[in-house]
C-alpha cells in the first residue's frame, strides 16, 4: 500500500469565500465561520453539496488573508492560521502569536488507500478532554480510541469502542485552549500521543476527507459555545423528564406497570416517568401493543395520568419480516429499508426475529417513521426511547455492503442511531402537537443534542461501573449533550444495597435520573431495599425534586449556551493540576454552584478536592477553603456534595411529580461569599412550545457582597411564575439576617443584609 503525505501548493485561489489550495494530491478549502472556528477540508474529491449531519451553520462570505512568499496567512480577530505552502501543512496560533496546534510538519496529512491521517504536534504539556462516551481518565493523554457505534452489552470499564461518536475533543498546553471537531462519520481514530514516543498525536478516518473544524477561543466554556452554535443546542426538555425516572427490562403487563406506579404514590415517594421496555410490543413488532398483556394501552395510560405518571416506551430499528405487519409492508412497498448492493433487501435478526431496517437517513423513510409513532402518541405515550440503533443484530458485524440509498454501512454506521433519533424527534414532535416529546436514544454522533437525550448502554452494578459512568456523563457533557444518563443500580448484576442507595444519591445529580435493570435481575424499585434504606431513597428523590427549579435552569443555560448540567472541574478549573488526578477526576460541578465528589458505596470517609474559593457542604453549611483535599465524612445518606460560596440556588418545597401545582413557595438559597455572583433563574410551562413565542419568566439573580445587597432583576417573558412568593434562605450569613419573603411581582426587587 502507498503512502501519500499531502505535498506542495500548486496552486492557491478564491473559490465561494473559501481559499482552495491545489497539491498534486488533493486540494485543501479554508474556510471561516467566526473569528474562533476556521474549518479546513482536504479532499480528493470535493463534493459541492458539502453536506453534514453535524453542522448546522454556514461559513462567512469573506475574510481576511495574506499572501506571502512561503506562507499564507488567514487572520480572525481570535485566530491566525499560517499555511506553509511548501509543503501544505497548517498551523494554528492566537492572534497574538501562541502557538495553538499545527500539523507534524514531517507528515500533516496523510493517505494510505482511502484512509486519511492528520498527523499533528503533540507539546510535552499537553492534555486532551473530550470525546464523548469513551473509556478512560479525565485526561485523555497517552491514550487512543476508535469510533464505530457498538452494541457494547457486557462492556468493562476500560471497552472501546462504545455506542456513541463524537469526534470533538480540546487540547490544553502552555495555559491555552483549543478544540478539534473532525466531522467524518467514517470509522475515526484518536490517538493522543499513545504511541509515538511523545512525538506526534494524530487522528483520522477509514475514508472521507480530512474535515476538521479548529476551535480556538481561550476557555474551555467559549469552546463549547462555540462548538454547540456550529452543531446546535438542545431545545428545553420536557420538565417531566427531569424528575424520577423508573425503568425495568421489563415491567410485563399493564397491571404490573399500574401497581408500580401506584406504589410510588401509596409511599409518597416522587416520581414522574414509568418505561415500558420491549415486552409491551405484539412479538417486538415496533408500533404495536401485546394484546393480551396490554389490553388497553390508553385506559393504562389514563389511570397513569390520573396519577401524574408519564409513560415512555421503548423503539428498536428492526421491522418484524411478517406479512400482517404493517410497517413491514408499507416498507418494502416504498423501499424504505437497506438494501445489498444488488437491491435486495438486507436481512438481520434481532428480538423480533428476522428485520429489515430502516433507511432513516432517507428524509421520506425518517417522515414515514415519524408518522407511524400515531400508535404509541395515540393511547397516549409522550416518551420514546431509541435503543439498538447503533445499528444491533445478533452477531454485531453487519455487512459492510449494506447499502442505504447511495451510501454504505462503513459511511452510515457512526450516523445511524442520530438519524433514527432525528426521525423518532421530529415526528412525535409533529404528531404531539405543541407537547414536547421527550426523546432517549443509545447511539449518537455529534449533534445529536438537537434530538435527543442520551443514556449509556448497558453498565454493570458495580462501585467502579458507577464511577465510570460519571465520567461519561462528564465528558459527553463537553460534546454538547446536556441531558444524560447511567443506568443507576447498574444495568447487568445485583447491587448490593449499599450501592443501590449511593448510586441513588448520585442520580439526584445526574442530568437524567432514571432507575434501569436487564431482565432476570432482582427489582429495583425504591421499596425492595429495607424500610431503612426505602427512607434514604426517598429522601434523596425528595432531594432531586426541591432541586427542579435550579436544574431547569441548568437546562436552560444549556439551551442558551451549549454548557452542560453536569461539568467535569475542567470546564472552569482548567489550569488546576488537580483536577486531573485521578483521585479526582469524577468530581464535577452540576450547575453553576453545586459540587459533587462521587464515592463509592462502602468508603465512610473520602478525600474531596475542593478548588479554589470557598466551600459549605450542602447539607451541613459546614465551611471549607478551597484549593486542598479535606477528608469528609461519607455515610450513605450524606452524599458528600458542596456549595460554591457566593451560591445561589433556587429550590422548591417536595411535590410528588412536576404535574403537581405545588404550594408556591419558591427559595432562594445563597451561601455568603467575598466574590459577587449572578444566577439566571428560568421558569415556562415546562410542556409546551409557548417558551419559543415569549411565555417564559426569566429574572436573574445577583449576589453582592461589596453593597451587602441581593437583586432580582424585573422579569422578563409573558409567563406567569407558578410561585407566587420567594422567600431567601441565608447560608453562612451573620446572624439576624432573617428570611425575606416578598411577593412574586414582575418588578426589580432588592434586599440589604
Ligand atoms: O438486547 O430492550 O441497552 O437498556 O433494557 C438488549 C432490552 C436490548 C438493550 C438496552 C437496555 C434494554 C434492553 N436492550
Amino acid at each position: 500500500m502507498q503512502v501519500e503525505i499531502l505535498g506542495n501548493a500548486d496552486t492557491v485561489t478564491e473559490q465561494n469565500g473559501a481559499l482552495v489550495v491545489k497539491t498534486p494530491q488533493a486540494q485543501a478549502r479554508v474556510m471561516v465561520y467566526s473569528p474562533t472556528i476556521i474549518r479546513i477540508c482536504i479532499s480528493k474529491n470535493f463534493d459541492e453539496a458539502d453536506s453534514s449531519f453535524a453542522v448546522i451553520e454556514k461559513p462567512l462570505d469573506k475574510f481576511t488573508y495574506q499572501k506571502l512568499t512561503d506562507t499564507i496567512e488567514v487572520s480572525t480577530s481570535a485566530l491566525k492560521l499560517v499555511i506553509n505552502k511548501n509543503p501544505l501543512r497548517f498551523n494554528f496560533y492566537t492572534a497574538d502569536g501562541n502557538a495553538l496546534s499545527g500539523d507534524d510538519a514531517r507528515f500533516g496529512t496523510t493517505w494510505q488507500a482511502e484512509r486519511v491521517i492528520n498527523y499533528r504536534k503533540l507539546y510535552a504539556d499537553e492534555k486532551f478532554i473530550g470525546l464523548g462516551e469513551k473509556a478512560g481518565d479525565l485526561n485523555r493523554r497517552g491514550c487512543n480510541y476508535v469510533n464505530w457505534n457498538t452494541d457494547a452489552a457486557m462492556h468493562t470499564i476500560t471497552t472501546d469502542p462504545l455506542y456513541k461518536t463524537f469526534p470533538f475533543f480540546i487540547g490544553l498546553h502552555s495555559g491555552l485552549t483549543y478544540g478539534l471537531f473532525f466531522d467524518n462519520t467514517h470509522k475515526s481514530y484518536f490517538d493522543f500521543g499513545a504511541t509515538t514516543d511523545e512525538q506526534m498525536s494524530w487522528f483520522g478516518a477509514d475514508g472521507g476527507d480530512m474535515n476538521y473544524y479548529f476551535f480556538g477561543a481561550q476557555s474551555i466554556r467559549n469552546i463549547l459555545e462555540d462548538y454547540t452554535w456550529l452543531t446546535g443546542r438542545m431545545e428545553m426538555p420536557p420538565l417531566w423528564s427531569l424528575g424520577y425516572q423508573q425503568c425495568r427490562w421489563s415491567y410485563m403487563s399493564a397491571n404490573e406497570v399500574l401497581a408500580i406506579a401506584r406504589k410510588f404514590r401509596e409511599k409518597n415517594i416522587p416520581a414522574d416517568v414509568i418505561y415500558c421496555d420491549i415486552d409491551y410490543m405484539d412479538g417486538f413488532k415496533i408500533f404495536t401493543w401485546n394484546k393480551e398483556t396490554f389490553p388497553d394501552p390508553k385506559g393504562m395510560i389514563a389511570e397513569l395520568k390520573a396519577i401524574n405518571f408519564r409513560l415512555v416506551t421503548i423503539v428498536d430499528p428492526g421491522i418484524k419480516i411478517d406479512e400482517e405487519y404493517a410497517e413491514y409492508k408499507e416498507g418494502v412497498a416504498n423501499n424504505y429499508f437497506a438494501t445489498y448492493p444488488n437491491g435486495e433487501l438486507f436481512t438481520a435478526s434481532v428480538w423480533p426475529g428476522r428485520c429489515h431496517f430502516p433507511d432513516f437517513l432517507n428524509e421520506e423513510v425518517r417522515e414515514w417513521w415519524g408518522v407511524s409513532f400515531k400508535a404509541l402518541t395515540g393511547p397516549g405515550v409522550e416518551g420514546f426511547w431509541n435503543d439498538m440503533n447503533e445499528p444491533a443484530a445478533w452477531g454485531q458485524n453487519m455487512p459492510w455492503l449494506v447499502k442505504f440509498g447511495e451510501k454504505f454501512m462503513p459511511e452510515i454506521r457512526n450516523v445511524y442511531g442520530m438519524q433514527m433519533a432525528r426521525a423518532t424527534y421530529n415526528g412525535t414532535k409533529r404528531i404531539l402537537n405543541n407537547k414536547r416529546p421527550f426523546i432517549l436514544t443509545r447511539a449518537a454522533y455529534a449533534g445529536t443534542q438537537r434530538y435527543s437525550a442520551v443514556w449509556t448502554g448497558d453498565n454493570a452494578a458495580t462501585d467502579e461501573h458507577m464511577l465510570f459512568g460519571q465520567r461519561l456523563v462528564n465528558s459527553l457533557g463537553l460534546t454538547g449533550m446536556s441531558l444524560t444518563g447511567v443506568d443507576i443500580g447498574g444495568f447487568m448484576g445485583n447491587p448490593t444495597p449499599e450501592l443501590m442507595v449511593r448510586w441513588n444519591s448520585l442520580g439526584v445529580y445526574t442530568p437524567m435520573f432514571r432507575n434501569h435493570a436487564a431482565k432476570g435481575m432482582v427489582m429495583r424499585e425504591p421499596w425492595q431495599w429495607g424500610e431503612e434504606n426505602e427512607q434514604v431513597i426517598k429522601k434523596d428523590i425528595e432531594q432531586r425534586y426541591k432541586l427542579l427549579p435550579y436544574i431547569y435552569s441548568g437546562f436552560y443555560q444549556s439551551a442558551q449556551t451549549g454548557l452542560p448540567l453536569s461539568r467535569t472541574l475542567a470546564i472552569d478549573y482548567t489550569a488546576d493540576e488537580n483536577i486531573f488526578d485521578v483521585k479526582y477526576q469524577n468530581q464535577f460541578l452540576f450547575g453553576d454552584s453545586i459540587l459533587v465528589a462521587p464515592v463509592i458505596s462502602t468508603a465512610e470517609t473520602v478525600d474531596v478536592y475542593l478548588p479554589a474559593g470557598d466551600w459549605y457542604r450542602l447539607s451541613s453549611d459546614e465551611k471549607y477553603t478551597g484549593k486542598q483535599v479535606i477528608n469528609v465524612q461519607c455515610p450513605l445518606t450524606d452524599l458528600p456534595v458542596f456549595v460554591k460560596a457566593g451560591g445561589i440556588i433556587p429550590m422548591q418545597s417536595i411535590i410528588q411529580s412536576t404535574n403537581e401545582q405545588g404550594d408556591g413557595l419558591l427559595f432562594i438559597h445563597i451561601w455568603n461569599g467575598s466574590q459577587s455572583n449572578e444566577f439566571i433563574y428560568y421558569e415556562d410551562d415546562g410542556t409546551s412550545y409557548d417558551y419559543q413565542k415569549g411565555a417564559y419568566y426569566k429574572r436573574t439573580i445577583v449576589f453582592d457582597p461589596q453593597k451587602k445587597e441581593i437583586i432580582f432583576s424585573a422579569v422578563e417573558g409573558i409567563y406567569q411564575s407558578k410561585y407566587s412568593k420567594v422567600e431567601v434562605v441565608w447560608h453562612g450569613f451573620e446572624e439576624g439576617v432573617l428570611g425575606s419573603e416578598f411577593e412574586n411581582g414582575s418588578e426589580i426587587i432588592s434586599i440589604t443584609y
